[in-house]
Parts: C-alpha cells; structure tokens; sequence
C-alpha cells in the first residue's frame, strides 16, 4: 500500500508542533498518526488487513526519565520517543518498536510464545453479530418462540483448559432484549457457540437444552438523570500543565493508556521540612484482574476472565458523566488510543480530577488537662482523587486514586454494573434440589458466585530508587517485669528475596508491612518508609492444578515484591487471551531474586469473593474496596501541621 505523500507530511508537521511535557505522557493523536502511517509504508501495507491490537508509548529508560526530571526540565523534550506495537498479520503476532522522531520501526519480531494479543473491539463486534446470521442459531431461536431482531449477542473469552491451542478463538452469549434494556437480565441459556476470530467463523454450535426466559418486569435500571442545579463553584486548586498535575503537596503525572486505563506516574510529595519534592512512586496502574466464575457447567466452566490482557481497562473506559461519575467541582482529561485499524479513538472525559470533601476531619483534639482552658483544635480532610470507570461487558470497575496531604496515597475500587445471570427452571429457592452455584436473584435467574481480582503495579520509589521490603512483624510476648504477663513487640524483617516476599494478609500473622528507604533516615534515626494497609483478605480459592488458576497463579498470594525490571508489568502475562501461565509475576518471583536495597514493585491484589445478593439484581449498588500507602517515618513530623 502506498501512503500520500501530503499525509506522510502533515503527520510530520504535526509531531514537529506538539511539544511534550513528560517522557511518559501518552502518545498523542499526532503520534498514533504517525505510528499507523510508519507501519502502513512498511512490508506491513502489503499484507491485507494487518490489526492493530496495541499501540502504545515504549516506555523509556527508567534512569533516563529520572535524570531527565531532576536536571532542568526546559531544556528541552525528552530525547527519545517509541512506540510499541503489536500488529497480526497473515496469522502471526508481531512485535514492533516505531521510533516517533526517526518515523521507523527499529524493531519487529514475531512473537512464538503462547498467549494472544487483547482482542480488537472491532473483532469483539464483528463476533458478536455473526451468530445471528448462523441457521442453526436461528433455528435454535424459532424452536424457543423468540423474535430475531430482539437478540443481542455479546463476545466471551475462552481462556485455556489443556488443549493445544492453534487460533483466536471467542464464545458468545445471547440475550432477549424483549422490552428491557438490562439484556443480561434475560440470558438465553443452554448453547455454545466458538467462533474462529480471524476467518470470523462459526466453528462450534451445540444447542443442549432449553430453560425458561426470565422475564422482562423489574430488570430495567434507567433513571431519568436529573439536571440538578449545582451549588458548587469551581474553587479547586488543582493546576494540570498537560499531563502533570500539581495539587497542595503532590505533583503526578497522569496518563490514559488503552490497556491499564489511569496509569499514575512520578508522584513526589513537598517536604516542608527538606523543602524539597520527594518521590513515592514512580509508577502505579491496574496490571490485571482475574474474574473466574464457580459455575463448571458446559455453558459456563470457561467463564474465567482477564478483563485487563483479553480487552483492556482503557478500552473499556467511558466517558464520565458530569455529576454522576464525579462531582461538579471536577475537571476533565481526555483520552486517545488506537482502533483495530490503527486510527485514533477519543475517549472525551476519560478521567476526572477534583478535590474531595467527605466531611470528615483529617486530625483532631480536644485538650482539658491545660488549667482554665479547653483547646479543641483540628482540619477538615480534603483531598485529591484521580479516576476513571471501566465497564467490561455487564461489570462497571470506578477505578480512585486519593491524594491526602497527610501523605498517603489510597486506592480504591468499586464494583457495580450488572450480575452475569443464568436462567433456570427455578422460581423459588426451595426448589433448587440440585447446585446451582450461586444465588437464585429472582424468579428464573441464577447470579453465580464469582471473585473479582485486581491487582496492582506499585513501582514503589520511596525517596530514591533502592528500596526494602520489611515485615514489622507483631509478636506476642511473655513478661514478668510488672503484674502485667503479656504484651506484644515489634520484630522487624527486612525481607530478603522475592520468595520470601510473597505475603497473604489477614489476622493469622499479624504485621505491618513496610517498603522502606534502606539509605535514608529521619533526623532521629528510623528508616524512611511508607506501610501498605491491606484491604480485606481474599486469595483465589481455585485449585493449583485449575487452568484458570494456573494461568492467574499470582491470585494466590495478595502481596508480591519483585525487583523492578520494565518489561515485567502485567502479573497475568502481556499475551493474556488463552495464555498458558508460562509469563506474570508468579514466574519472575520464582527466580527468587534479592530484594534488599534494590529497584523495587510492590504488587497488591484487591480481591472480592462475590456471592451475589437479591440487592445486586437488576444492578448493583457500588460495593467498594481497596488500600492505601501511608507514610511511616517518612516525615519528621505530621505534615498537615
Ligand atoms: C540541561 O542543562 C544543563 C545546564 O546547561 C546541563 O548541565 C544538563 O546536562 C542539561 N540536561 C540535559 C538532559 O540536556
Ligand atoms: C420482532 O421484533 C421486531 C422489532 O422489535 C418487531 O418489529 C416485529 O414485529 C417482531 N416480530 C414478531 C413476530 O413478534
Ligand atoms: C477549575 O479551576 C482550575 C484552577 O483554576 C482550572 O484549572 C480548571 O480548568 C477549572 N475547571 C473548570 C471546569 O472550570
Ligand atoms: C489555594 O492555594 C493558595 C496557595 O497555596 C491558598 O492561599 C488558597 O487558600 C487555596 N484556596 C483554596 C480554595 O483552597
Ligand atoms: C527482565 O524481564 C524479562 C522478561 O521477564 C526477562 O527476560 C529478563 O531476563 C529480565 N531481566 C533481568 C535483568 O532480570
Ligand atoms: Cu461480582
């Protein structure tokens, strides 16, 4: 294919005119331009319908991006600017690195391993329309009573049981629409459908039985949005320049990406004390999540996702409603990513940024032991939250982050959406005699139990790269020094290797868990460090020996550590669709590398153990949880003051 001149031109025009701020700033329209039309000229053009399923900034060199912040930042962009790619063609994955300022792919491997690319949303659609033009489908659907044109069809991922795997292939679900919008409410159930991705074929069709449709009544959801008048004015002091936001004490960068959504970059906190930026972290993002349904029927054992690697947090990501998504004080960034075809998609509103006044108090107290007065003093909390709302098919992930002054960085999470349902005979529980795997929600609909797993990349820095991982380990003890018999004390344990570092919370072994700055101190000698406060404990309960469990083995733990290595970020593998296990976190912490005072990344799993409740039905009131770094001996002293 041969590209015109002119375009080839005024892409370069463009990029000469875009300056940018930060080397981690996503790639911008300009350059997504740039990339398609580099490898469109390449032997890539001659090659029909070659897809674009990542197109992505190549992270630079972690230790060039830091000089490059410390030393003076006007002089200059960045000097280096690529793109990573990930194009199939002729039925190969394909590996390239586009270099933005040359405009050239200096690197193009074909990827032999196993695992797919994330699916296109193109592929996702074309499946999901496919089955309705399938005679057989269309005779399962007359044999039913049902009306054609009132099915809605939507695209699965298959995941990997042991077979030898050769193609992309997806399954797909069907709804009856039939006078409510809540399609999951109304599943057909009982058939199986594989489609090949790339020959967009049917290549299995099993109708095995029959139950009975729920019923349209009480599923739909939609609210009239209501117009409230606002009585909030925009007295926010948040400051964006481009990508980097600045906000009371923080600075951080922000970025969309197509694959994790909100990636949160370089955040520095001000020490008033050092009067000086201090980092924290140097780079945060969802890396995957694992959603396995406990449902082993035919039409349901395959229902194990990885929303993150098989479609994509930023591609899933919607544009925040004003008001509903985020308050009236909040502000707006925009974000862009690739199409199937390599052109540029908008996603208006992407994130929003604001500060947050929940009412509560940030510190407190009241004094009465000083005579005569009874000082009572203390600061209402505010802080910052940065966010973005994924919904992967029925499930709506509100994805925070919560900038305190006091220093902390919290990170939430909070489910809604709606419940993946099965139809059923059953119309009352005393009639379900056999499992049934989960919860009958309402008459002739079944919520099966699932989990929700999403785990995180916490590129830890705290004040400078080398970093420890430390359990304070809290150890209950004899005494006999006074009347009292017993206390607890603090053993602290630097721990040594990324084995070691892999930890399940809960009360079983209470202890702190600490990443600390081995080479810095406070003015009165304690390490410099910041504790992670753990959410509620839930590890994945699915045996070893699972597929799903083998390839999502990171579930099993809700802390990690590794050493910090750029190519190792996403905990289920880059290649996720039908992957195998054979790459994530729970093979780069095998080589049980040393951890002490080295480049660390803390991963945490939030998890849910979700058995649904009739509440859930028809959709679900948001059920949130999460954790927080919290700052311990980082400061000389509390920093709100
Ligand atoms: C920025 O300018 C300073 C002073 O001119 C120089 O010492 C430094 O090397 C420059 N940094 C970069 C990244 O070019
Ligand atoms: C099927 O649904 C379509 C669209 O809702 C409607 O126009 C048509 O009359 C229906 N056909 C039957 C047989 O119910
Ligand atoms: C709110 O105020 C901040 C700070 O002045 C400004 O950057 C931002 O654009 C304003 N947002 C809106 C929606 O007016
Ligand atoms: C905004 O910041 C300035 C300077 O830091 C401060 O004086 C002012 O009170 C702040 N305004 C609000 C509304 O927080
Ligand atoms: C970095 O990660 C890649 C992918 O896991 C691995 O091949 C490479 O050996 C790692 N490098 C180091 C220094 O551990
Ligand atoms: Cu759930």
């Amino acid at each position: 294919m041969t590209v015109p001149l002119s375009l080839l031109f005024t892409a370069f025009l463009l990029l000469n005119s875009t300056v940018q701020s930060h080397p981690l700033d996503p790639l911008t329209p300009d350059e997504i331009n740039r990339v398609k039309l580099t490898i469109q000229k390449s032997h890539f053009g001659s090659f029909s319908n070659p897809t674009f399923h990542f197109l992505e900034i190549e992270e630079p060199n972690k230790h060039h991006v830091l000089k490059w912040l410390s030393s003076n930042k006007q002089n200059g962009s960045f000097p280096s600017r690529r793109a990573r790619v990930v194009v199939r063609a002729r039925g190969k994955t394909n590996e390239l690195i586009v270099d933005l300022i040359t405009g050239s792919i200096v690197s193009n491997k074909v990827y032999k391993g196993h695992g797919y690319p994330s699916f296109t949303f193109k592929e996702l659609f074309q499946a999901g329309r496919l089955v309705l033009t399938y005679p057989e489908f269309q005779v399962s659907i007359l044999k039913r009573g049902l009306n054609l044109s009132e099915i809605t069809c939507l695209p699965l991922t298959t995941g990997w049981f042991g077979e030898v795997v050769t193609r992309r292939l997806i399954r797909v679900t069907c709804f009856y629409r039939g006078g409510t919008s809540n399609i999951w409410a109304r599943p057909i159930e009982g058939i199986n459908v594989i489609i090949n991705v790339e020959g967009m074929q049917v290549i299995k069709y099993v109708d095995r039985f029959e139950a009975t449709l729920p019923k349209a009544e009480g599923t739909d959801f939609q609210k009239q949005r209501r117009n409230s008048i606002s009585c909030n004015e925009n007295n926010s002091n948040i400051t964006i320049n481009n990508h980097v936001v600045r906000w009371a004490n923080w600075e951080f960068h922000v970025a969309f990406d197509a694959r994790a959504g909100l990636i949160i970059s370089t955040a520095s906190i001000y020490d008033a004390t050092k009067k000086k930026f201090r980092r924290v972290l140097y780079r945060g993002h969802v890396s995957e999540t694992f959603v396995p349904y406990m449902d082993p029927t035919p039409e349901w054992y395959y229902r194990t996702f990885m929303d993150l690697g098989e479609f994509g947090f930023g591609r899933s990501a919607n544009s925040l409603v004003p008001r509903v998504d985020c308050p009236a004080n909040a502000v707006y960034m925009d974000g862009y990513m690739a199409g199937a075809d390599g052109e540029v998609q908008k996603v208006a509103n992407a994130i929003c940024v604001f500060e947050s006044y929940a009412g509560n108090a940030a510190w407190r107290h009241t004094e009465i032991g000083v005579p005569g007065k009874v000082i009572i003093s203390g600061e209402p909390e505010i802080n910052l939250v940065v966010r973005m709302v994924a919904t992967v098919g029925n499930y709506d992930y509100i994805l925070d982050w919560e900038f305190k002054k006091s220093g902390s960085i919290k990170v939430g999470v909070s489910l809604s959406g709606v419940l993946e349902m099965k139809a059923t005979e059953y119309t009352k529980t005393d009639q379900t005699t056999n499992e049934i795997y989960g919860t009958l929600v309402a008459e002739n609909t079944i919520a099966p139990n699932h989990d929700h797993f999403l785990t995180y990349y916490l590129d830890v820095d705290i004040d400078g790269t080398d970093n420890s991982f430390v359990k304070a380990k809290l150890e209950p003890s004899r005494t006999n020094i006074s009347p009292r018999k017993s206390y607890w004390r603090v053993i602290k344990e630097t721990v040594k290797t990324e084995v070691e570092a892999r930890v399940q919370v809960g009360l079983a072994n209470p202890e702190e868990l600490l990443m600390t700055n081995p080479n810095k101190r406070t003015r009165i000698g304690n390490n410099v460090g910041y504790r992670l406060i753990n959410g509620q404990p839930a590890v994945s309960l699915l045996a070893d020996d699972d597929y799903p469990q083998i390839r999502a083995s990171y579930s099993k733990y809700q802390v990690w550590v590794t050493c910090y290595n750029m190519s190792e970020r996403w905990a289920g593998g880059f290649y996720a669709d039908r992957s195998q296990g054979d790459d994530g976190l729970a093979i780069w912490s095998h080589r049980n590398r040393a951890i002490v005072n080295k480049d660390l990344v803390l991963w945490y799993t939030v998890g849910f153990h979700h058995i649904p409740r009739q509440e859930d039905f028809p959709v679900m009131p948001t059920l949130y949880d999460g954790f927080e770094l919290r700052p311990a001996n980082f400061f000389e002293r509390n920093p709100l003051l």
